[in-house]
């Protein structure tokens, strides 16, 4: 499953976007440091249903009325302060849970009321634009820590014949989750030397910049946008791709939907009342929607849709068993979805759904059209496509 990792200062709100996007139950605390151990949940990504183009609505449990939810994995670790690396804060060896993450959503309070420490300071004290850039530089020297510390082993076998650089570099990258391709890219682009002792840190650090941008892509997330001074938010969003969000917000509706209270789908740019409030939680829903109404929803879906959709480019697509109807063997309608690179094609969509299905693939017909489609046809969000393969 494609995993997307929150990272960023303590007290940025985490794990409030965590428990907001997973619905599961995890510590939320206003000071720093509240989350050690590493939470593991699913999330969604949302998007239409194929099933829009049809007469009847697909009422699988991932799909509203038309409206996908595809599950990822999401991740959310420790707080991270400005020199991690060098041990202060927590360190940065929590990062390691980061080595499957194919996307990080770089978490940042807006509100300016936490310090680069995440301790609390009054609101619009702090300049987030500060903590923007420091979530990258840690990632970097995590990587090229990790590099670093295996640079013995690469020196080792480069005593045994047949050496390869590449080989060795590509064998050592692929262990903090690089994929083939941008390993490959990484080492066409850079210029080093052949044998391993003629490495320096320098080297090392370049190694670990590219990689970094290769493999671990960061969205900003400029959270407490609820409290955030009037500028904060548009300050962010010059530095980088920044999401406007309401972690607080998000977990509200969801808590209210969950109680019956509220209609709402996650990533709607507004909700509905339906059951009894109390005043206090009118005043708070009055004020929630204002927000909404300006950043078009409360940006954590937004947050989630654009690292996997933008960011990682990717596509959701349905492979069905029966082109005609769009079910599986069981007679379910549109019962998958896979997250694929765009530029995927039936192929990698066979091997996605097993290696069986990939190893005896025929060929594949779009389910749309219902007529068959070339090997390297490249496939596009939205598409239904039965595999013909010699292991179904
Ligand atoms: N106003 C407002 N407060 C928020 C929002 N998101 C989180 N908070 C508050 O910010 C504080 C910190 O939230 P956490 O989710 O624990 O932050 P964290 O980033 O996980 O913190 P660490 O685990 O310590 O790294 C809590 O008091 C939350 O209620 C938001 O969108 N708006
Ligand atoms: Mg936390």
């Amino acid at each position: 499953m494609l995993s997307l990792a929150l990272a960023g200062k303590p007290n940025a709100g985490k794990s409030t976007f965590f428990a907001a996007a997973t619905m599961a139950d995890v510590d939320v605390a206003g000071y720093p440091f509240t989350t050690i151990d590493p939470n593991h949940g699913v999330s969604h990504v949302r998007t239409d249903c194929p099933c829009l183009a049809r007469d009847e609505r697909c009422g699988d449990d991932d799909c509203h009325d038309g409206t996908r939810y595809v599950p990822i994995e999401l991740l959310d670790v420790a707080g991270l302060v400005p020199g991690a690396h060098e041990g202060r804060g927590l360190g940065n060896q929590f990062l390691d849970e980061l080595t499957s993450a194919d996307v990080i959503l770089n978490v940042v309070d807006a509100s300016g009321g936490t310090n680069a420490e995440g301790e609390p300071v009054e609101i619009g004290a702090h300049d987030p634009a500060e903590d923007v850039d420091f979530v990258t530089e840690e990632i970097e020297r995590w990587l090229a820590g990790i590099i670093a510390r295996n640079w013995e082993s690469v020196e080792r076998q480069s005593r045994s014949p047949g050496f390869d650089i590449d080989e060795s570099l590509a064998e050592m990258l692929t262990g903090v989750g690089a994929s083939e391709a941008a390993i490959a890219a990484t080492l066409r682009e850079l210029d080093y030397p052949a044998d391993p002792r003629e490495w320096t840190d320098d080297h090392r650090r370049e190694l670990a910049r590219d990689i970094r941008a290769r493999t671990k892509p960061l969205v900003v997330v400029a959270n407490k946008a609820d409290i955030a001074p009037t500028g904060n938010v548009e300050r962010l969003q010059e530095l980088a791709e920044t999401i406007p969000a309401s972690a607080e917000g998000e977990l509200a509706l969801r808590r209210g939907v969950e109680g019956g209270a509220i209609d709402y789908d996650p990533g709607d740019p507004d909700f509905s009342v339906a059951g009894e409030l109390t005043d206090a939680q009118r005043t708070q829903l009055d004020e929630l929607r204002d927000l909404m109404a300006t950043h078009g929803g409360t940006g954590v879906q937004r947050a989630l849709d654009t690292a996997v959709y933008d960011l990682l480019d990717n596509i959701t697509v349905y492979p069905v068993q029966n082109e005609t109807k769009w079910t599986d063997g069981q007679g379910n309608v549109l019962p998958d979805a896979f997250l694929l690179p765009s530029g995927s094609t039936p192929l990698d969509l066979a091997y996605a759904v097993h290696s069986d299905i990939g190893d005896g693939y025929l060929h594949a017909v779009d389910a749309r059209s219902d007529r068959r489609i070339g090997d390297d046809h490249e496939l596009e969000e939205g598409d239904v496509v039965k595999i013909v393969s010699t292991a179904n």
